[in-house]
């Protein structure tokens, strides 16, 4: 993409909307645009960090046989009434009435419409274990949407439900979701720690928030420091087999939010394997038996012809939440620095002078050839100071920078930077290439 054609409206000052830091970057790097109080615009930039994030929720939940599905935004009340939630989800639920006055919601949540669908396909038990999930604008009405995507009141969640012939078949869906989780937040280069936790008006009495640790998280969190040295991607995983030691093994250590802080436990823990930090809520799995189940009356029929209700799961993962929380784990006092799974563009080609026709034919050519290796690049070919191209390609924090200047261009080089560390390298144009269009795929 060139910067000549692409939509990206930066903003040089800091919004003063904005208290935390993903959020006054998000606004001015010109990833979102508020429209309503806690509703947000995507504009190009952050719509594709946002599809990034999506497609690494997907691979992974995938990688564990569950299956995607679309529910839509609207739902009616009369499932909610049968569950019994309508009354209790309380004003954060968006009603609406349609024009024969039928009462109407924008789903918060999805557990009552995927166990009205589930009851109405399967029949005995070999229509279960399944896993089903979908990727869908949720909306919530939230007292205090703040900290712009993080809180808001529309916003993108993945959610799975499970359904299984009985609690202990319920608890290896569970460790499946437990364990993808891990996999996905560790692939967006974010350490999540799996923390006990309550279980609000989901409900149920087993449940794990995911919390990546920040300073502007809105939980006070408390774990043991080995959280935050262990090695995800390394694990082979078979979802098939038994995960019960790996989710043992992420669950034994202390690690709670400050509604589950037990301070003797953690009291006993060496002084220098105590962390106390604030963190920020990215997913949260719960098992609640039969809750929606029994009262939608969810059965099958088992091997023996009885009728039984089935073991519910549901678990979420904040998708658009995620792209403020990369951010907030992940800048420097310029801007953004994307890890390279979820960056809008792999690269940022700048052209130090539009004018001089060596260092612009370097340039084109240079981005047509990575183009043709699909390589991801943003092209400033804008005729405006160098200055200010350097410090946009900072604020929109694009994981490499390459730089094209009159002098390097005469010579045939180029210089190539990596934003997260500040390195710097003078190469020649020729092998800055075999860089990017050799590493993909890895
Ligand atoms: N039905 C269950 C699991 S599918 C559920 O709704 N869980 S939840 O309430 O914990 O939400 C799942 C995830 O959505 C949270 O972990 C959080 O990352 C994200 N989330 C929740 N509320 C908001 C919000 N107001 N703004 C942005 N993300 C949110």
């Amino acid at each position: 993409m060139r910067s000549t054609q692409f939509f990206l409206p930066t903003l040089r000052e800091n919004p003063t909307e904005a208290q935390i830091v993903s959020h006054r970057l998000m606004l001015r790097a010109g990833l979102v645009r508020q429209t309503a109080a806690g509703i947000y615009a995507w504009l190009p930039l952050g719509f594709k960090v946002l599809k990034n994030i999506e497609r690494i929720v997907r691979e992974e939940q995938d990688a564990t046989g569950c299956q995607e599905v679309l529910m839509p935004t609207i739902q009616s009340a009369d499932l909610w009434k049968e569950s019994g939630r309508y009354e209790a989800y309380g004003k954060e639920m968006l009603r609406i009435q349609d024009r024969h006055e039928r009462e109407m919601l924008y789903g918060p949540t999805n557990e009552e419409v995927i166990t009205d669908i589930f009851r109405n396909g399967a029949k005995s038990y070999r229509d279960v274990p399944k896993l089903l999930y979908h990727i869908q604008w949720k909306f919530r009405d939230e007292v205090r949407p703040r900290f712009g995507v993080m809180r808001g009141r529309e916003f993108l969640m993945k959610d799975a439900y499970s359904f299984d012939l009985d609690k202990a078949g319920a608890k290896r869906s569970y460790n499946k979701m437990f364990v993808a989780y891990l996999r996905t937040f560790a692939r967006m280069g974010l350490k999540a720690i799996p923390m006990a936790a309550d279980t609000g008006p989901i409900g149920g009495d087993l449940s794990h928030e995911f919390i990546i640790l920040a300073e502007t998280g809105e939980s006070a969190v408390f774990c043991d420091k080995s959280f935050t040295e262990r090695d995800v991607l390394s694990m082979d995983i078979d979802y098939e087999s038994d995960l019960e030691p790996i989710v043992k093994a992420w669950t034994t250590d202390y690690a709670a939010t400050d509604e589950k802080h037990d301070a003797k436990r953690f009291e006993t823990l060496a002084a220098d394997r105590r962390l106390e930090a604030r963190g920020i809520e990215v997913g949260h799995i719960f098992y609640f038996g039969t809750k929606y189940s029994e009262p939608l009356k969810a059965q099958v029929q088992a091997q023996d012809g009885q009728n039984v209700t089935l073991h519910m799961g549901s678990y979420g993962i904040g998708v658009s939440r995620l792209v403020g929380a990369v951010i907030e784990a992940s800048h420097d006092d310029k801007g953004i620095i994307w890890p390279e799974s979820v960056a809008p563009f792999r690269l940022g080609l700048i052209n130090l002078k539009v004018a001089d026709a060596a260092c612009t034919k370097l340039c084109d050519d240079l981005y047509a050839k990575l183009g043709k290796a699909k390589v991801e690049v943003l092209y400033d070919d804008r005729d405006i100071r160098a200055g200010e191209k350097f410090a946009e390609m900072d604020l929109i924090g694009l994981p490499w920078q390459m730089v094209v200047g009159p002098r390097g261009a005469a010579a045939g080089k180029v210089e190539l930077a990596n934003r997260k560390t500040g390195e710097k390298v003078e190469i020649s144009a020729e092998e800055a290439l075999n860089r990017f269009t050799a590493a993909q795929g890895q």
